[in-house]
């Protein structure tokens, strides 16, 4: 991405910025013993971004801070509040067409046979068994419109609808104090996420995509969809769930982008 791109993404995407640099930055403030582990995912998360430079210790958080500030009326309210919701959108704001980013091209995306799909379910839970697409679709739904942001350097409002993950937890019997929740898809991909992340009232088993079921392009059978987490972390063609305390790492984690990967 070259500089006058860079320039007109981030400001397109201020406030997005700002939303998740607040919840981070809350966090940092908040719990001291996280500092060490959030210096890694702020330098990603947008307030480096935002700043332009690498965040390394508190006074330069405090300095990039005083200058969003600056930028934001809401100003200090928006630094201590680490429970904020991800904004959402109206479904004007849909951007048509929404892009198609994977590791490989649209050409190769993966065929999912519709009714031998089973997913998988594995680790610390209490029910291993495997989940139909109409099981599925027979949980409690919902939808939202939020926006994406890849690290490549676009962001896209769309609209994904499904099981609120937290719900599927539960259903599962998940143990709920455990580590991480990772994710194995069709195409060979592979992610992994926070329990709280996991537990996020946004965060969704979606299948479907603008109220229809979500095309091959959009990761059908399912994606996970965090609007707290960058593009990346948000896995489509979702094969297998796995409840674990042992780190899984992710395709593009496990060559250098940073795990935590948002807010
Ligand atoms: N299975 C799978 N999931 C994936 C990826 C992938 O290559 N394979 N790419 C990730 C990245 S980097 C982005 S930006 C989004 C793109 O999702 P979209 O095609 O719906 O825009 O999917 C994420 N999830
Ligand atoms: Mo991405």
């Amino acid at each position: 991405m070259n500089n006058t791109k860079h320039s007109r993404w981030l400001v397109e995407n201020t406030d997005t910025i700002l939303k998740e640099a607040r919840r981070e930055v809350g966090r940092v403030v908040e719990q001291p013993s996280r500092r060490a582990f959030l210096k890694r995912s702020l330098t990603l998360g947008g307030l480096s971004l935002l700043s332009g430079c690498a965040l390394v210790d508190e006074e330069s958080i405090e300095t990039a801070l005083s200058k969003i500030s600056g930028l934001n009326d809401k100003g200090q309210g928006w630094l201590f509040n680490p429970n904020q919701l991800a904004p959402t959108y109206p479904d004007s704001m849909i951007t048509r067409p929404f892009p198609f980013n994977a590791f490989y091209a649209e050409s190769e995306i993966p065929a999912v046979d519709e009714c031998g799909y089973r997913l998988e379910v594995s680790g610390l839970v209490a029910d291993r068994k495997n989940w139909s697409l109409a099981e599925l679709r027979a949980m409690p739904q919902t939808d939202q419109v939020t926006r994406h942001i890849c690290v490549e350097g676009w962001s896209a409002i769309g609209k994904w609808g499904g099981v609120p993950f937290a719900s599927f937890l539960r259903r599962i019997g998940a143990d709920t104090s455990a580590r991480f929740v990772g994710f194995k898809c069709s195409d060979d991909y592979y992610t992994s996420i926070d329990m709280a992340t996991a537990m996020h009232p946004q965060t969704l088993l979606t299948l479907t995509y603008d109220n229809k079921p979500l095309p091959p392009r959009y990761g059908f059978p399912m994606k996970l969809r965090m609007p707290t987490k960058l593009g990346y972390k948000n896995p489509k063609h979702i094969q297998a769930i796995f409840v674990t305390n042992t780190y899984p790492g992710g395709y593009w984690e496990d060559q250098g982008y940073n795990w935590f990967g948002g807010s």
